[in-house]
């Protein structure tokens, strides 16, 4: 038997909404948005590769979240460790690429006519100080179903434009509470907190999520620099 009929025997349900959740996605690519996109992109009613498609069906742990009336409006601090750049949103394009299928290049239109979520999370900063913020924008897992990564792929490369740059393994990154986010609190993202497009994710600690990410970047082997902060000693995995 293989290891995706198990697969189905033992999570029937929740294979069955996930199946429904991408079909839902298909629709929507198939449909008003596609001249956005490379054509050849968007087949994705094709069968998902059996890795990703496990990933996918994992059952996960969902961290509780809280109501929007918890939103602490200015307890997030700005923790930018050298300067802050300034991106043009209309020329900003997201690129995805590395052991994937199909390599993508994405504008902020293109992300905003994917399924928005919206969650509101604790960020927890190591320096000592935490907040709760609302966080809205595209589930990582959602891109990575459009990219489609090769069986090979097991950690994630996050490039930002202010040099910082973050390895994640491919399991947190494909959390369901893992997003790439272009609001906070309800509005568009500020650019102190790292528009137009942000990791937000209530399973690592702040030093994890990049903000200004331009490129993700799925990879076979756990890269040589790790993470900006993880270089100068912090610790890799950086879960809450
Ligand atoms: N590109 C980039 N991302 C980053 C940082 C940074 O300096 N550059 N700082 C990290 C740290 S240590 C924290 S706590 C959070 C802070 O996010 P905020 O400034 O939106 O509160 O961003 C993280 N992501
Ligand atoms: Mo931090």
């Amino acid at each position: 038997m293989s290891s995706s009929e198990k697969t189905n025997l033992y999570f029937p349900r929740r294979r069955f909404l996930q199946l429904s959740g991408f079909s839902s996605l298909g629709l929507l690519l198939n449909g008003c948005s596609m001249s956005l996109f490379d054509e050849q992109v968007f087949r994705i009613t094709e069968p998902l590769n059996q890795s990703l498609e496990e990933w996918l069906l994992n059952p996960e742990k969902l961290v509780p979240e809280f109501p929007a009336s918890a939103i602490e409006l200015d307890k997030l601090l700005v923790n930018t460790f050298d300067f802050t750049p300034q991106i043009d949103p209309q020329e900003f394009r997201l690129k995805i690429n590395g052991e994937v299928a199909r390599p993508l290049s994405l504008s902020m239109t293109d992300l905003e006519k994917m399924p928005l979520t919206t969650m509101t999370i604790r960020h927890v900063c190591v320096e000592g100080w935490a907040a709760i913020a609302q966080w809205g924008g595209v589930k990582l897992r959602e891109l990575a179903v459009l990219a489609q990564p090769s069986s090979k792929a097991r950690y994630v490369y996050f490039k930002s434009a202010d040099g910082y740059y973050e390895s994640w393994d491919i399991a947190s990154a494909l959390h369901p509470q893992t997003l790439m986010a272009y609001q906070k609190n309800g509005e568009t993202l500020p650019v102190d907190n790292g528009a137009p497009l942000r990791l937000a994710s209530p399973i690592k600690l702040g030093y994890k999520l990049s903000k200004w990410v331009t490129q993700i970047t799925f990879l076979s082997k756990k890269p040589k620099t790790l993470g900006y902060w993880e270089d100068q000693g912090y610790e890799w995995f950086g879960g809450i």
